[in-house]
């Protein structure tokens, strides 16, 4: 990453990131022509403790994506995976519901032993990074630190979010969402330290496609993280994970509808600018909801709407060379 970078053009583009959706965009951008320097800040409210490790679900979607050894029909995980462990592991009674292959847990083995040896986790990502083989234009970075562990509150009782997700499929009605430990959580030392480091300049900071309660909600309410994006954004875009009334994949079109939302791009931006007033300059839909965009525009909104579906590696880079394009000029 470039020190002293105090232009638009060689600041580092800055994604925020968790589930599938963020995993794509930053191999998508990170595959960019353009090259341009791409800082990563990653959701901590899925991690949890599982046979005594700490598990990182979308720092390693990023890691796993952006050095193209994620699997693509799983959408996280290493590709080529084999799970002789995992089998073993059932075969002794243990926990079955949530599955490591043999090369992921080699990564959490190692991310174990350099935690054990004092590193903190942004340093940790960072050393595994270079091992998987992420390009130098990249930086992937936790959010915080300190830990912030996602819960929900649902029709059948309080779970934590992996029991929700990966166990229970999403299938509770959820009714409300709690970070547990964000209150006293701040952003991530080398987060801050880039981010200082981006200059008076400014530069682009991109809210991914991501789940707003689940991936998104955990990383902008740390305290002090909305203000220190802010100070270092030129301009804060924000990319629709509802498409056409609907998320392509995952629950956020279930939860918002569970909410009483409008399920829609519409829905979806009126609720981001309520939650977080003056974070966003910049709407990015996909094409499908341009008809729909004529009354937020007409309200003063930017909204510009664009093929954002990313269903292979060439359409998610095409996405990725769109958003740079887009912010390398004041459209
Ligand atoms: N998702 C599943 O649906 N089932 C699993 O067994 C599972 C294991 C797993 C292991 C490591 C990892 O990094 C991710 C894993 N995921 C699994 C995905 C993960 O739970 C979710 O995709 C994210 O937390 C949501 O963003």
């Amino acid at each position: 990453m470039g020190e002293g970078s105090g232009t638009t053009s060689d600041a580092p583009l800055v994604l925020l990131s968790g589930g599938g959706g963020g995993a794509r965009l930053a191999a998508g951008l990170s595959q960019s022509s353009a090259e341009r320097p791409l800082l990563v800040v990653t959701n901590t409210g899925d991690d949890f403790e599982h046979c005594g490790l700490l598990i990182c679900p979308d720092t390693d979607s990023v890691l796993y994506a952006v050095s193209k050894t994620i699997d693509p029909q799983r959408g996280w995980g290493r590709a080529e995976e084999s799970w002789s462990v995992f089998e073993s592991l059932k075969d002794l009674g243990g926990p079955d519901w949530f599955q490591l292959g043999d090369k992921d847990l080699a990564l959490h083995l190692s991310r174990a032993a350099l935690l054990a040896a004092g590193q903190d986790l942004a340093g940790v990502t960072t050393a595994l990074g270079d091992r998987l083989g992420v390009p130098p234009n990249v930086a992937v970075i936790p959010a915080t630190a300190s830990p912030v562990r996602t819960h929900v509150v649902t029709e059948q009782g309080n779970m934590a979010f992996q029991e929700y997700f990966v166990a229970q499929r999403c299938a509770p009605v959820l009714r409300s969402v709690a970070y547990k430990g964000i209150d006293s959580a701040s952003p991530a030392d080398r987060l801050r330290a880039a981010l200082d480091d981006v200059g008076a300049a400014g530069t682009d900071v991109v809210l991914g496609p991501s789940n707003p309660f689940l991936s998104l909600a955990p990383i902008l309410g740390i305290p002090g993280m909305q203000g220190l994006l802010r100070r270092a954004a030129r301009r804060v875009v924000a990319v629709s994970p509802i498409i056409g009334g609907q998320a392509l994949k995952g629950p956020a079109g279930k939860i918002m509808s569970e909410l009483g939302l409008d399920v829609s791009a519409v829905g979806w931006t009126r609720w981001m600018n309520e939650q977080y007033p003056g974070l966003v300059d910049l709407w990015v839909w996909d094409e499908t909801d341009e008809a729909a965009a004529g009354d937020l525009r007409a309200e003063g909104m930017d909204v510009l709407t664009t093929s954002t579906v990313m269903s292979d590696p060439k359409r998610a880079a095409a996405f990725g060379d769109w958003l740079l394009g887009m912010c390398s000029c004041d459209h």
